[in-house]
């Protein structure tokens, strides 16, 4: 059993979908500020290893819009939080290059073990206006093709996601040792 640190039930449920083995811990974890999700989630799980006897995991995720020059990028939480989906569909308003990309980071750890990194990336467009139900976060402004990831259900998202890539990684590492 993996005890995967977060607050974010969606997050929860994704990795669950994948790994199965899995139970979310909503203890919190210090988010430094710090250029490359790779840092938060290094410092974040060495914090998390502290208090609780892994196998531990968390995960840091972001949104990289090209047109803002990786905007909100590690920022994405605090975006999110104030100006939300609306806000960035206010900064992209004329804009015609829309291209973004979703980061994923997932660290693992246990004791007496020097934490792994996984990643993952997905590559879409930023939605004209919001689309859709599902998922989480910036998921309704986040075009795949045709549709916006809060038009998936989980599996599907989870297929293509950068949170599904990261975290197929670290069950392949998991199972190779
Ligand atoms: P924890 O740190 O507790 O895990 P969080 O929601 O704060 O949860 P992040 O800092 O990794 O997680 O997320 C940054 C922001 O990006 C946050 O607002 C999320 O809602 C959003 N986000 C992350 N993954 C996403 C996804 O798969 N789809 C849409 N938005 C996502």
């Amino acid at each position: 059993m993996i005890y995967f640190v977060t607050g974010n039930r969606g997050k929860f449920e994704e990795a669950l979908g994948i790994l199965g083995e899995v139970e979310q811990r909503n203890i919190g974890y210090p988010e430094i500020q710090a250029e490359a999700l790779e840092d938060v989630a290094v410092f974040g799980i060495w914090d998390v290893l502290k208090r609780l006897a892994g196998p531990v995991m968390i995960e840091d995720a972001g949104l990289f819009i090209d047109s803002l020059r990786g905007f909100p990028g590690v920022y994405s939480a605090y975006v999110f939080d104030t100006i939300g989906n609306d806000g960035i569909l206010k900064l992209l308003d004329g804009v015609k290059e829309r291209r973004a990309t979703f980061r994923s980071v997932v660290a693992y750890g246990e004791p007496g073990m020097e934490p792994v990194l996984f990643s993952g990336e997905l590559e879409g467009t930023i939605a004209l206006e919001p689309r859709g139900s599902g998922g989480f976060g910036y998921d309704p402004i986040f075009r795949v093709g045709e549709k916006t990831i809060a038009e998936m259900g989980l599996d599907e998202k989870n297929r293509i996601s950068h949170r599904g890539v990261s975290i197929r990684a670290l069950k392949v590492w998991l199972s190779s040792r």
